[in-house]
Formats: structure tokens, C-alpha cells, sequence
């Protein structure tokens, strides 16, 4: 097995391991210290059942149930992410072929789940791809201005607000039900690494409607001028997905979006959430 990065980003790829073979327990740590350490892993062109993702899934923590159940396949812990439809008309999964703008998952959650994988099984030729910005590295980088601003800043994370910003089509999501279960929280902007002491920025656009303290003018020019440092194209890797492909990203330390994709092509992901040892990787806290 080797781990290398994949060009010049900050992103890592796992060569050499077939994931439906025996991985040794020295291999398994050496992928959760690198999935640790690079926020996103990428293993190309594996060919895994759904009970050989999820093996793998409890390799790296414990995969956790999704909120969406209208959108499990045969495992409850994998959903499925598509455009395509049954025989009935039906949708197979959730989400249909739109663009998602940058965006984290689940944290509007007080207890965010924040390990995930994604299996790539039909890709569309065109359009598709996902990308992902390192949050690490925006917080490393920050000019002095922004990090005085951002350290100790308190965000309201609101579901209500993401959803309304997103309306989806296609999508058989009960999102009214969602929205009253699912209350605003406050997290940090910035949270730290247990065990390394690493500070990463904490943001998600149309997720985050306040900073507290601040007036919404200058909560928005923060947020719009930290998006805009995290995202910058030296700080994105972008996937091309093929058939087999997996990737493993921390959803408290990088930020992802995808590109829309055309609706007659067919394109099916399985995805996995998985909760993180909270001795090792940052867990965003809930802040009264
Ligand atoms: O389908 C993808 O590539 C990414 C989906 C996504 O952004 C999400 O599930 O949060």
C-alpha cells in the first residue's frame, strides 16, 4: 500500500489495496492516520458489495444511520445518491442530478456524524464531479485580520436556512418533517484537533445565518470573505469520478460541493457516514 497525494493537492491517494481482500490492521491504521491527517482520501477503482463497504466503514469507525430512510439501500447504513428511477417512476435515492454549492455535512446537528464515504457505481460522462476545500489549511492561512475575527466567533448552524436556500425537485425527502425536528445550534468557527492541537475553520454557506455579537452586515462580509479564503483553487481538489471509485472526507475538516450533471445521464453514488474516534478528529461542539 502506498499513500500519495494526488497531484499537487492536498487531497491523498491509497494505492495498491483491494479493499474486498483482508485489510491487515496495520494497513486499517495507517489509512485513519492518514484520513486524519489529509481530510480526504481517494481509493480508485475498487469493486466492493455493500456489506464489503460497510466491513470497511467499521475498519475506520462506526457507520451511522442517515435521517433520510427514503433513501437506504439494502444495507440501512448506505444510502443512495441519484437521478435515476425504479420501474414504478419512482426515485432510487436522493439528491437527483443538481448542483450542490459548498457545503458540510450535518452541521446543523448538535452532534454532528461526520466521517464520509462515497462510492461512485454509474457516473455521467459530463458534469458530476465533487470537489473539496481543506480547512486546515484556510484556517493556516488566514490573513491576521481574518483570524482575529474568526477565533473564538460563535455561528448559528440553521437547517431551515439550508433547506430554504436549496429547494430540490425530484427529491423524495420529507423536509417539512426534517425542519421542525431539527432546531438552530451554535458551533465554533474555528474548532481544534484533539491529540494534535490543529485548528480548522469551521463554515457552511447558507447553513450559518449569524456570528454572535456581530451585526448581519459584518456577519455576512466575515463569512462571504472566509468562504472565499477557504476556496481559493489552490485549496480544492477536485474528483473525477470513475466506476469503483471511494472517498473518504471529515466533514469537520473540509468543505465539498458538486457539480449539476445533465438528467439523461445516469449517475448512482452509495454513501456511508461514519462517526470518528473523538479522541482523534475534531467533533464540532454544541454551544449553549
Ligand atoms: O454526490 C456527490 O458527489 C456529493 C453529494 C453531497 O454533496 C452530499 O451528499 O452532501
Amino acid at each position: 500500500m502506498r499513500i500519495e497525494s494526488v497531484g499537487d493537492s492536498f487531497a491523498h491517494e491509497v494505492h495498491d489495496l483491494p479493499l474486498w481482500g483482508s485489510v491487515s490492521d496495520s494497513d486499517a491504521a495507517d489509512i485513519r492516520d492518514a484520513y486524519r491527517q489529509y481530510g480526504v482520501l481517494v481509493f480508485r477503482r475498487q469493486s466492493l458489495s455493500e456489506k464489503e463497504l460497510l466491513a470497511f466503514g467499521k475498519m475506520i469507525g462506526k457507520p451511522a444511520l442517515y435521517a433520510e430512510t427514503d433513501w437506504q439501500s439494502a444495507f440501512p447504513e448506505v444510502i443512495i445518491l441519484s437521478n435515476m428511477r425504479d420501474q414504478s417512476g419512482d426515485m432510487l435515492g436522493g439528491l437527483a442530478n443538481k448542483a450542490l454549492s459548498w457545503h458540510t455535512d450535518q452541521s446543523y446537528y448538535a452532534k454532528p456524524v461526520t466521517g464520509c464515504f462515497l462510492y461512485g457505481v454509474e457516473l455521467p460522462e459530463e458534469g458530476g464531479g465533487t470537489s473539496w476545500s481543506n480547512l486546515f489549511h484556510a484556517y493556516e492561512t488566514l490573513p491576521a485580520d481574518l483570524t482575529k475575527a474568526v477565533d473564538g466567533a460563535v455561528g448559528t448552524f440553521s437547517f431551515a436556512s439550508r433547506v430554504g436556500s436549496n429547494p430540490v425537485k425530484d427529491d423524495n425527502h420529507d423536509r417539512a418533517k426534517r425542519i421542525a425536528e431539527t432546531p438552530d445550534i451554535k458551533h465554533p468557527l474555528v474548532n481544534i484537533e484533539p491529540g494534535s492541537g490543529r485548528k480548522a475553520l469551521y463554515i457552511d454557506p447558507n447553513t450559518v445565518t449569524g456570528i454572535d455579537g456581530l451585526p448581519q452586515d459584518e456577519a455576512d462580509d466575515l463569512l462571504n470573505r472566509l468562504l472565499e479564503h477557504a476556496t481559493q483553487p489552490n485549496n480544492v481538489y477536485d474528483h473525477n469520478w470513475g466506476p469503483g471509485d471511494l472517498v473518504l472526507w471529515d466533514n469537520a475538516t473540509v468543505l465539498h460541493k458538486r457539480e449539476g450533471f445533465p438528467n439523461e445521464c445516469n449517475r448512482l453514488v452509495k454513501r456511508m457516514i461514519i462517526n470518528l474516534d473523538p479522541t482523534r478528529h475534531i467533533i464540532p461542539p454544541v454551544l449553549k
